[in-house]
């Protein structure tokens, strides 16, 4: 397979049971060494973990235990010829992450959430990343009275502080999403995101993933927020899949929804020379109707399609281009994008 310098990942959650807020699990549970075949038969490189997918139930384990299963799994990606991309915490399903984790009114629960990210970043430590993303799921509110918006930042910075204080090697990337869980969330774009960074002890190991889906429900384009993070050379990481419309939260496989859309994600990242940059991430979930037996067809479609389309990148005719730039003749250069997508004179 032709992958012009790119290298891809997902997450071990992107095979998944199937199930949604209305009803229970459609495919069985595939076991984590299972995956780890997926992702070499698929043409992966690296995996996304969450740090209680890389050591369960962390939550009751001694520092010693987690560091130890964490080199143990090492071995195992080792031995499978894959990387960790990064390692991120999940501070949205304990009991005491209900109210949010760093900018939770109580402050028992803002100390959960420091002390797990210590054991989230000794994990990724032991699994040889020196990269952590933050999608900051419950750090938002219902109700705008229920918490000082402002001081909601000092406090996302404090614990921010905190990881890079306690972690020295790491990097970290904000993946920022406008909605859900929260009705209203407080690092909702990569502006947000970029700016949260810069206000840090350590702008400099502060970087921004976006994902297609979270731009798209914030009423954003995805090309234009990575061509952000590109333009303050803070993108790291990207998530790419597809949405339709303000809905729930999808994770189509890329390019399902809207191609063009998919086209302009592939265009900024391939001019800005992204490979050189960080990995692609597919943060796609097969749709809850599909049988198990055929539930990976969305990460190699998305694998495959984001391929297709570096292709169509690179082929494009771009003196032409720029002559319809230069005459101010867009309809025309709207033609020339979809011809060349359709595959078109
Ligand atoms: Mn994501």
């Amino acid at each position: 397979m032709e992958k012009y310098g790119y290298k891809f990942s997902f997450g071990p959650w992107n095979i998944h049971e199937g199930a949604d807020p209305f009803g229970p699990p459609v495919r069985p549970t595939v076991a984590f060494d299972k995956k780890l075949e997926a992702y070499q038969r698929l043409g992966f490189d690296a995996v996304q973990f969450h740090d209680d997918d890389a050591v369960p139930n962390l939550d009751d384990k001694r520092p010693d235990q987690i560091v130890q299963e964490a080199r143990a799994l090492k071995q195992r990606l080792d031995a499978a010829g894959l990387v960790a991309e990064f390692v991120a915490p999940r501070l949205w399903e304990h009991p005491m992450t209900i109210d949010g984790a760093y900018t939770a009114n109580d402050p028992a629960a803002r100390t959960y959430a420091r002390e797990r990210s210590r054991k989230m970043l000794d994990i990724a430590q032991s699994l040889e990343t020196g990269f952590v993303v933050l999608w900051l799921a419950r750090e938002g509110t219902y109700m705008r009275e229920a918490k000082d918006a402002a001081r909601a930042v000092d406090l996302l910075v404090e614990a921010i502080d905190d990881m890079l204080a306690y972690a020295p090697g790491i990097r970290i990337a904000i993946e920022p999403k406008p909605n859900e869980p929260m009705d209203i969330s407080y690092i909702p774009t990569i502006g947000h995101a970029v700016a949260l960074g810069l206000k840090t002890r350590s702008p400099e190991r502060m970087g921004v993933l976006v994902e297609s889906a979270h731009a798209i429900l914030a009423g954003l384009d995805p090309a234009d927020e990575m061509a952000f993070g590109l333009a303050y050379d803070k993108l790291w990481s990207v998530h790419l899949n597809d949405q339709n419309g303000l809905k729930f939260d999808q994770d189509r496989s890329f390019g399902a929804v809207n191609l063009r859309r998919a086209f302009d994600q592939v265009l900024v990242l391939d001019d800005h020379r992204f490979w050189e940059r960080g990995m692609v991430g597919l943060d796609v979930k097969a749709v809850r109707t599909q049988k198990a037996e055929a539930a990976e067809k969305h990460l190699s479609n998305s694998l495959e399609l984001f391929l297709w389309l570096v292709e169509r990148v690179r082929s494009l005719d771009r003196s032409a281009m720029r002559q319809l730039i230069e005459a101010r003749d867009y309809e025309e250069l709207d033609r020339l994008i979809l011809s060349h997508l359709m595959g078109r004179a």
